[in-house]
Order: C-alpha cells, then structure tokens, then sequence
C-alpha cells in the first residue's frame, strides 16, 4: 500500500463530494494539498475555499506539468484514469491514488466491502443495519453516498463500504476483512474499453482481503485467486451445510441456514427473487463479519427497501406503478422485467431509456417478448434500445409523456416499470430526479382520475 510523508505534495483531482473529503484529510494531516477540476464551476468550490483557504485550486483543463509536479494524484472516481494528464503523470513516477485507498491506510475497524453491477446500496444498507441492531457501532458510506474518509472515526467498530469499479481503480490494496463481489453485468462501458477491464477492476476488491463471500449463482462473482482467504457461499438454488440459501415448502418460499428455516421470504417486505438473493448475501457477510443470527433477522424483516429501487408508487384501478430509476444498467432493468412479469396477472408496460453508457441492450429482448405488453422510450439512445428490443414501441419525448401514454394503454392487472436500464443525465440531474419526475406524474395521473 502506498505511503506519502506529509511533507510530500498531493493533487486532489476532482472537486465533487470524495475531493472535498480528501483535501479535508489530508490538510488535516499536515500535506500540501493542491487541487484541480476541469469544470469551471466544480460543486464544492465554495466549501474549498471557505473551509479550506490555502489551498490552491486549478479550475479549468487540466495542466499536465502541474499533475508531474506532485507526488501523489487523488482522483475522484469520476474521473477516468486514460485522462492524459493523469497517464503522463503516471509515467513520469507520481503516485496514483485515490480516497479508498487512504481510507483503508487509516481505519482502526473492520473493514465490510461490497461491490458488484447490482444490489450493492441494498446490500450495504442491509448489512449497516445488520450490525447496528446487534448493537455494533457502524459507519456506512462509500459509493452509496458518504465519502468513505469521512466516516473515519475513532469509536467506529464496524465500517461497511459501498464501493465502485472506479473506486476499485484507484485501490491498490484495500486488505478488507469481509469482501463481496455481488454479481458482473455490463455497465459504465463508456469508462472501460472492454468488458474485461471492467471486470478486472470489480476483482480488485479481494486483493489482501481476509473473507471472500462468494454468490454461487453468477461465476463471475468469485475471486480470481483465494489464496490466504476463508471463503463463504451463498446461493438460490439448493439448500447445503454452511450457507444461506432457499427452498420451497408447501408452495411457500423460505430461506435457510443449512438445512434450518430461518425466514419466510413472505416475512420480507423488499419483494422480487434479486431482493431474497440479496438478503442471503447480506446475512452471509453478517456472519462472516461475527454478527449473530437473530439481530440479522430482525433487520432483515424491518427492512422496507431503499426509495427508487423496485419501489411501489401507486395502484390506479389494478395497474400498478413501480418506479425502479436506480435500474441504470442493462442487467437491472432485466432483472425488474422478470421479476414484475412473473408476479403479476397481466403485463408489463416498460418505460426506459436515457444515457446508455456504451452498453448492449440486446439482453432486454428476452423478457421483453416475455412479458411486456409494450415498451415506451424516452432520452438520448431510445433508438438504439428500439433497435435492440423489438416488441411493440412507443417512443416519447420525456418521461412524463411516457407515464400518461402507459396509463391509456395499461389493463387492470398490469404493471408500469420505470425501470431505465440507463444512466439518467441527458434529461435529470441524477436517477432520484428521474425517480421524482415518474413519481409526480404518477401523483397527477391519481388527481385526474380522481376529478
Ligand atoms: N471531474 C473532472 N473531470 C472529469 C470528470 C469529473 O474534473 O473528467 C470533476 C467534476 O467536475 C466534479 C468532480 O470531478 O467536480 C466530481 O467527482 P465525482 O464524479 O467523482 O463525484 P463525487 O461527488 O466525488 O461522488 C463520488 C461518486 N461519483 C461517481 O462515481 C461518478 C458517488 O457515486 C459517490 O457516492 C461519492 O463519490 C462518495 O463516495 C455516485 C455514482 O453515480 C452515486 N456512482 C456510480 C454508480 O453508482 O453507478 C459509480
Ligand atoms: P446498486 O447500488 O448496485 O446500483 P441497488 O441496490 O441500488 O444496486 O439496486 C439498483 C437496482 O438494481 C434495483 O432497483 C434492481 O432493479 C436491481 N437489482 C438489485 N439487486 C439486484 C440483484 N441482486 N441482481 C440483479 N439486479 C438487482
């Protein structure tokens, strides 16, 4: 793992939430802190130089000659490591880092780390709550949306971390005591130029760590090398010694430690067979972090879901409306597809589109035929996802359009699934804007009908 004395010079690159967290540390510690932002305006420029008065700030293109003038680069998981800047600095011998990695420099804790395509923020708010109704003192943050060095703390017992291929680029050595990587689909290909390379930074997670906890159900969730660390198994499919999984009893799903029930899956409140693979992920990073079996339970029972993930909005004369804006890939919105249109009498009446991030739609046109009475496209590559799904289209041009054509069409039994398979920022500042804007205009559908 790198260490930089204090006396040597960092450059924070990017000046969004994990920029901030990184000047604060490291000023905190006695560097030199510089930092640089392509955008003129950065997010927290005001809070830098308010909180932060010494510290120069480079907005604007980035000046290769300053990034070779430091010793360590801290970039943001938003920037791409190909940035020229950041490959000629790389060559010229600057350090490469980023917060995760200074974060696992520091903490005193245990350290809990989640990644994979889908499931992490469930996963990692399952967990959170996990260890704290068994009275353990946890921090939570990363990806999810707390910088991870700024849940450092010397009380913490417990950090669980959310963290990113992004984050996991510029992680040389995390050394985590219980790590997962949930499950691999495609996502961000506009960040990596093959799948591979995305593949390989969501595998940088196990490097040092001490507990593997391996899905059993998606191959590519386990470590590449397992040498030196215990592993732990979890899985759907069949009840075994040692792990949590499911079975079904008389009609009724339940889930299983070993061969003993814990759990009815009907007890939980998140829905759907991704959510009961999450919680079996969940309960077997508990474990594996020493947490005791009844805490986790009661967790899991309480837990009702995080807001725009397969989120029930509204039920007008039998159609239901689900916003699911947090399914921004691909390997997400299938998942909602299946998972709705399976459960309900009638179909599925799909609403998505958006920045697509490079990625192949083509897998949506299984469950699509499957289950969709018609898909409604909105934003920036709705052609692309047409061409790619066939079936019945509609293409609109925003989402609220979107909602009003869904609800003429949709029949008593139907389900109408925002589920966008796609990033949010051609049209929203973010995927809970989005998730706002379908939830308003479910609402004014409700005051129409109600007139
Ligand atoms: N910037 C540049 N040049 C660039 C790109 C960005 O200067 O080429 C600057 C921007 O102008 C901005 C700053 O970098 O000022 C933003 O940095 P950032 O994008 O890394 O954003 P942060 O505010 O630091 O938020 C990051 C994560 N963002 C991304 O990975 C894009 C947040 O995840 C995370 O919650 C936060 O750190 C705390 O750890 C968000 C996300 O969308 C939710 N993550 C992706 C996802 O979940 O799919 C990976
Ligand atoms: P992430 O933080 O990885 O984006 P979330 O927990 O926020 O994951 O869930 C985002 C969306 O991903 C959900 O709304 C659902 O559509 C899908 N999803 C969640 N868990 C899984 C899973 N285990 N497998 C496949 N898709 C999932």
């Amino acid at each position: 793992m790198s260490v930089l004395a204090a006396d040597k010079k960092s450059l924070v690159v990017g000046l969004g939430k994990t920029g901030l967290s990184c000047v604060e540390f490291l000023v905190g510690r006695g560097h030199t802190v510089i930092v640089a932002d392509t955008r003129q305006n950065p997010p927290g420029l005001v809070e830098c130089q308010t909180r932060f008065p010494h510290v120069a700030i480079h907005c604007g293109s980035f000046d290769v000659e300053l990034f070779k003038s430091v010793d360590q680069l801290v970039v943001s998981p938003g920037v791409s490591l190909k940035e020229p800047s950041i490959e000629s600095a790389a060559k010229a011998g600057v350090l490469i880092t980023g917060d995760i990695d200074l974060f696992a420099r520091y903490a005193q804790a245990p350290i809990v780390a989640i990644t994979g395509s889908n499931g992490k923020s469930t996963v990692t708010t399952l967990v959170g709550e996990m260890a704290s109704r068994a009275g353990v003192k946890v921090a939570v943050g990363g990806n999810l949306g707390t910088p991870a060095l700024d849940l450092l703390a010397d009380d913490v017992e417990l950090y669980v971390l959310e963290l990113s291929s992004f984050q996991l680029e510029t992680t040389e050595r995390l050394g985590a005591d219980v790590v997962t990587l949930l499950n691999l689909s495609e996502d961000h290909m506009d960040r990596y130029a093959r799948y591979q390379d995305y593949y390989n930074a969501k595998q940088r997670i196990f490097r040092d760590c001490k507990h593997a906890v391996i899905n059993e159900d998606d191959l590519l969730s386990q470590p590449l090398i397992r040498e030196g660390m215990a592993t732990s198994f979890f899985g759907l499919s069949r009840p075994e010694f040692g792990r949590f999984s499911t079975q079904v009893t008389q009609g009724e799903l339940e889930i299983v430690d070993g061969f003993e029930v814990v759990l009815k899956a009907s007890e939980l409140k998140i829905k759907g067979m991704h959510n009961i693979s999450n919680a079996l992920a969940a309960l077997t990073i508990g474990r594996a972090a020493g947490l005791a079996l009844p805490p986790m339970i009661a967790a899991l029972k309480d837990f009702a879901g995080l807001p725009h993930r397969c989120q029930f909005v509204a039920d007008f004369d039998g159609v239901q409306y689900i916003n699911d804006s947090k399914g921004t890939n691909v390997g997400a919105s299938v998942t909602a597809i299946r998972g709705f249109g399976s459960l309900v009498t009638g179909k599925v009446i799909l609403l998505a589109g958006g920045d697509g991030k490079g990625q192949d739609f083509s897998p949506l046109a299984e469950p699509i035929k499957k289950y969709a009475r018609v898909t409604i496209l909105f934003g920036r590559d709705a052609d692309l996802i047409s061409a790619a799904v066939g079936g019945e289209v509609i293409k609109v041009s925003d989402l609220s359009s979107a909602v009003n054509v869904a609800s003429k069409l949709a029949l008593a039994g139907d389900v109408v699934l925002l589920s966008p398979g796609c990033a949010s920022f051609d049209m929203f500042s973010n995927y809970e804007h989005r998730g706002q804007v379908f939830i308003d205009a479910v609402n004014q559908l409700g005051r129409e009908t109600i007139q």
